[in-house]
């Protein structure tokens, strides 16, 4: 069988943990570590579409294809899927109807790319990319950004799709901007990779906060937000609300808590509970749903989010792609 079909075939039958391949870093008990991965390559995930990206994505890499590439590919599956309501083609739309979208990709030398307030374009995280190749610079949004798309070779297409008009239309009959945790504005796609050589890389991409006023970006296209890496550290990536995220310079954070030594699962959790206080009196605390995921250089990662429902798809060579729960900061009970 190929390693692919194997691969699809242990996600089907949800081949999840609980083996001794792994080693618990800072471990007191399965629910509280980080987790170790025996070898290179490693990808993770957001969330349970991070499984169909992670299959891509790993097909790439043991193909020989570069990270960014692999990442672009990966990340492109949900960007791609009308059922995926939070991503790309069949996102949720802002209080105008308009799908509107960020990505951001960052490479091993902190080289990085980013878009934002794109509209019209099915696969942002290709158009970051190619920001980050051919200009001089690391964001562009808007207008521009379709401009420079559309001269890059992208096509402009609909992406709002009937299912999401539906949607938008019930919402408008209220108008109350109240996100539901874990449904309508937590399933960002973010990506990290330790490639074959033990380099890093990220991508992260959405279509943010469903019926977000007009203009709104998020944390996701922002680097050092929604994602950040160092390639002599670690990695992380956040899902969630990126007003939360953007306050607190979520994933740069993460990062350099791992530099000072902290394991992956200690870096995510100091860095959600630190979200946790400061909004502890805020109006967003109602709603409040914020998660990173995080990789070091030994391949050590984890998943660490406020509220219960967070998780992330893991894969490797050892126990191929599977979903790992990420602990969360307010028990399961107290939701
Ligand atoms: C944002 N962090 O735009 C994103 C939301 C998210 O699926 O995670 N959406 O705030």
């Amino acid at each position: 069988m190929s390693n692919r079909r194997k691969f699809i075939k242990k996600a089907a039958l949800g081949t999840v943990g609980a083996s001794t391949a792994f080693s618990y870093a800072t471990a007191k008990s399965k629910s509280v570590t980080t987790k170790k991965a025996q070898k290179k390559p490693l990808v993770i995930s957001t969330w349970r579409h991070g499984l169909a990206a992670n299959d891509e994505a790993w097909t790439q890499l043991k193909k020989g294809t570069p990270a960014l590439d692999a990442i672009v590919a990966g990340v492109g599956i949900p960007e791609g899927d009308p059922e995926v309501r939070s991503v790309g083609y069949g996102g949720l739309p802002d209080r105008e109807g308009k799908v509107t979208l960020d990505a951001c990709i960052m490479d091993q030398n902190s080289d990085c790319g980013s878009v934002s307030f794109l509209q019209g374009i099915k696969h942002p995280i290709a158009v970051a990319k190619k920001v980050l190749e051919n200009t001089p610079h690391v964001m562009l949004t808007g207008e521009g950004a379709l401009q420079f798309a559309l001269s890059e070779g992208f096509t402009e297409e609909d992406l709002l799709t009937e299912k999401s008009e539906k949607a938008w239309k019930k919402w408008i009959e209220k108008s109350k901007y109240k996100p539901v945790i874990n449904i309508e504005n937590h399933d960002t796609i973010s990506m990290l990779v330790l490639d074959e050589d033990g380099n890093l890389s990220g991508g992260c991409t959405t279509s943010g906060a469903a019926w977000k006023m007009h203009g709104r970006v998020g944390d996701s296209p922002i680097i050092g937000a929604g994602l950040f890496l160092d390639n002599e550290v670690g990695a992380a990536a956040a899902t969630g609300l990126g007003e939360a995220v953007i306050r607190t310079a979520g994933s740069a954070m993460v990062v350099e808590l791992m530099r000072q030594g902290k394991s992956p699962f200690e870096a995510c959790k100091e860095i959600v509970e630190r979200i946790y206080n400061k909004h502890k009196n805020h109006k967003d605390m109602e709603y409040l749903q914020v998660g990173f995921i995080a990789i070091n250089k030994n391949g050590e990662h984890a998943g660490y989010s406020i509220r219960p429902g967070f998780n992330y798809a893991v894969c490797d060579d050892e126990e191929g792609n599977r979903m790992e729960p990420a602990t969360s900061k307010i028990p399961k009970k107290n939701k």
